[in-house]
């Protein structure tokens, strides 16, 4: 792969809306990223395996819990300076975000917000150091957009809990130490339970012959008769509203990380064009091409725009769902049709690990996929703007 030659588009000067702290933590991961993801990433990705040596450096950045507070082993920051890490990770890659994004969001924030304090005491340290790893089980085989239909289920045996069934399509799940799982109780109540690798009955087969994400481990979580101790259900929260719950801060990382992975699509197929010759000029002096990065540079403006407002309004405890939904959405499918443009930018070149955007551009058919379809936060923003739910 090429030398990372990246430089962040900021066309409306958002750098003016941050303070010195975010922009301190997100060239941080700037300079993390361009040293030790760009220079591995390709390959990683070629052979389909997750850079597990990435882990140190991401508990370094503050990726793991950035918002997590400092006496559980978090960052502590808040809610921008953790849109602005995903970002710069997303710029990497798509699926090194989403082991930091499972991490923080949906295994440390769950744990913190629903846990006990023998719990939070016991797995968030770690967690924020990378000492351990964890996944979340929410998609079924037969229950992806309809979580709330799951099958996996826990009986109270009286000094455990015995727990049967499957998750698909988990990240992170082949090299987990922990997984959050969410299983129905006899009664079909939603909850959720920390279950831990080497519990006998506990399986993690990995998925195979991805084309997206392929530097990022999924794999499925199988549970035959698993004895789960008591004291590992998260109490504080039950129902399909708790890993809702997980899921908005998540999508609200994604928001951000698209933009990311965007901005790199976007400033690769600049530079391409001005150094590409065709009919004896640079390929940026052809107004068609400079029609596509236009348009790419004002999307990833306005979905920069959307995504430091509604970290303002996380910061200020009062983002919605439906507009967390809505920047997840927005910002998904813009960096989607900007990774299309920008490979069509570089013609033959974009379709080669000589550069990232084909890599880009295949992670994001799994970004604009999971944490909700696409189509699924439509019928979120339309139920929330009509009062009439559209999904049955
Ligand atoms: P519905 O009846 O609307 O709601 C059930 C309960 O949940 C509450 N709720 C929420 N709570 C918190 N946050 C949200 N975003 C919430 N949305 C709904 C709701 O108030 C209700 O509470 P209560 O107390 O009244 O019971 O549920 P529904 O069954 O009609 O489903 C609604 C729908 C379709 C929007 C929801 O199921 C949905 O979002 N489906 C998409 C599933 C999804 O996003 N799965 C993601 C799996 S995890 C993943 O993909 C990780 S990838 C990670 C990576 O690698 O980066
Ligand atoms: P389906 O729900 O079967 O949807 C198929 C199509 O039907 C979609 O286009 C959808 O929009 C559409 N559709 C469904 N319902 C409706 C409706 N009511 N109205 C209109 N259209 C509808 N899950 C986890 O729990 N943890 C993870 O860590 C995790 N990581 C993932 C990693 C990868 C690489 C991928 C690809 C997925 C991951 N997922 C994870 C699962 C992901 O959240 C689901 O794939 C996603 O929620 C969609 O579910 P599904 O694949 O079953 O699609």
């Amino acid at each position: 792969m090429k030398a990372d030659q990246f430089q962040a588009p900021d066309y409306y000067n958002l750098d003016e809306l941050l303070s010195d702290e975010h922009k301190m933590v997100r060239d941080a991961a700037r300079e993390w990223v361009k040293r030790e993801v760009s220079p591995i990433i390709e390959e990683a990705a070629q052979k389909a395996e997750f850079p597990k040596q990435l882990i140190k450096g991401l508990a370094e950045i503050g990726a793991f819990g950035p918002y997590i507070p400092e006496e559980y082993g978090g960052a502590g920051l808040d809610q921008i300076s953790y849109g602005l890490i995903m970002q710069e990770i997303e710029r990497g890659d798509s699926g090194v975000r989403s082991t930091a994004s499972v991490q923080s969001s949906l295994v440390m924030y769950p744990i913190f917000k629903y846990g006990t304090e023998e719990q939070k005491k016991k797995y968030l340290p770690k967690l924020a150091s990378g000492e351990m790893m964890g996944c979340f089980g929410l998609t079924e085989p037969d229950h992806g957009s309809n979580p709330g239909g799951m099958t996996t289920n826990f009986k109270d045996k009286g000094d455990y809990y015995l727990l049967n069934g499957a998750k698909m399509w988990i990240s992170n799940a082949t090299f987990a130490d922990i997984a959050i799982v969410w299983a129905k109780d006899e009664e079909g109540r939603i909850h959720g339970l920390i279950v831990e690798r080497g519990m006998e009955g506990f399986t993690t087969p990995e998925t195979h012959n991805k084309w997206s994400l392929r530097a990022s481990a999924t794999g499925e979580l199988v549970f035959n008769n698993v004895k789960v101790p008591k004291e590992n259900l998260m109490p504080e929260k039950s129902g399909l509203g708790a890993p809702l719950g997980c899921l908005d801060s998540a999508r609200y990382g994604i928001a951000w990380g698209a933009i990311g992975a965007a901005m790199d699509c976007y400033d690769t197929a600049l530079r391409y064009a001005k150094e590409r010759e065709q009919f004896g000029k640079p390929i940026a002096s052809f107004q068609l091409q400079q029609k596509k990065l236009a348009e790419m540079i004002t999307e990833i403006t306005k979905a920069q725009l959307l995504a430091w407002r509604l970290g303002v309004m996380r910061n200020e405890g009062t983002a919605t769902s439906a507009q967390i939904s809505m920047a997840k959405r927005n910002n998904v499918a813009m960096a989607i049709n900007i990774a299309r443009e920008a490979r069509q930018i570089l013609g033959g070149m974009g379709i080669t690990g000589e550069y990232s955007i084909m890599r880009h551009s295949m992670n994001l058919e799994s970004v604009i996929t999971y944490e909700g379809t696409h189509d699924i936060h439509l019928l979120i923003t339309g139920l929330d703007i009509t009062g009439i739910p559209a999904f049955q």
